[in-house]
């Protein structure tokens, strides 16, 4: 069970036996464990807790008219490499910041900060996703101006982060396509919050199986309201939309504070 948020309570657990081709097994009823209830509750409270914090994050970025955005995807979807390319394209333009999470090191940190960008890194420990007070601290650092934009890098996990509302005006959410194509359909709630997804790593697509048709499917099924786009961090191909987006949002932070 993961101790910081309480992810694997096993209250929506579901169990399928498929049994061997030929064969039809019955599937099995859930039996509420001892405590389980409890667990919930204790879950519900952090959450209750964490997104209170989050509008108080989400009150002083809008009056500030700086724009958050919070990164989220598997470990080594591209997160940093992205940055990395958008820093260099952007910078001039307005200022940037970024809020690094990772359970260990600040080797994410050193490379924002190569790029020329202000960061801060948040270092979770066993924790396996940001929470909106240690967001709240990496902001009173950074101290951003108005008209700026804040990356928020969550730390890689496709899981729990979904859980967590950091303050952001929005959600995008990284796949590369060395993942494989059902991630949307294997981990729906992270796609399923996401306003802007970015499929990654597509230079590599001569060289793998993945099916993007099959991906954007899965993705349409879960993920009514993002837009997605694909991109390669690496390369820098299709990256101008994502530009075009970054711009247009942060414009719309401006004008509401
Ligand atoms: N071929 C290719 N490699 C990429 C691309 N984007 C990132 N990579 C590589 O993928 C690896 C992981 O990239 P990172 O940017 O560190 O990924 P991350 O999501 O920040 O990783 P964590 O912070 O550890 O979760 C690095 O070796 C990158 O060079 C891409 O578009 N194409
Ligand atoms: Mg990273």
């Amino acid at each position: 069970m993961c101790k910081t948020c309480g992810c694997s309570d096993g209250a929506q657990t579901r169990i399928t036996h498929l049994g061997v081709a030929g064969s039809h097994p019955h599937p099995h009823p859930h039996v509420p464990a001892d405590g389980e209830a409890h667990l919930v509750s204790l879950e519900a409270r952090i959450l209750d807790k964490n997104d209170r914090l989050a509008e108080r994050n989400r009150g002083w970025l809008a009056g500030r008219g700086v724009l958050a955005l919070n990164l989220m995807s598997s470990p080594g979807a591209g997160k940093t490499t992205l940055l990395e390319k958008t820093l260099a394209e952007l910078a001039d333009e307005f200022p940037l910041a970024v809020v690094e999470g990772d359970q260990e090191t600040t080797h994410d940190a050193e490379r924002i900060r190569q790029a020329g960008c202000n960061v801060v890194q948040i270092n979770t420990g066993q924790g396996c996703h940001l929470e909106a007070d240690m967001v709240a601290r990496g902001l009173q650092e950074i101290d951003p101006a108005a008209g700026s934009v804040v990356f928020i890098e969550n730390v890689g996990n496709l899981v729990c982060p979904a859980l967590f509302d950091l303050g952001e005006a929005a959600r995008v959410v990284i796949l590369a396509v060395t993942e494989g194509e059902d991630k949307p359909a294997k981990y729906p709630h992270m796609f399923h919050g996401a306003d802007l997804i970015l499929i990654n790593k597509i230079d590599l697509l001569p060289y793998l199986s993945f099916d993007l048709e099959r991906c954007l499917g899965y993705l349409h099924e879960v993920a009514h309201h993002a837009e997605v786009l694909q991109i390669s961090a690496a390369t820098g191909a299709g990256l101008e939309p994502w530009f075009a987006w970054l711009r247009a949002h942060r414009e719309k932070a401006l004008a509401g504070s």
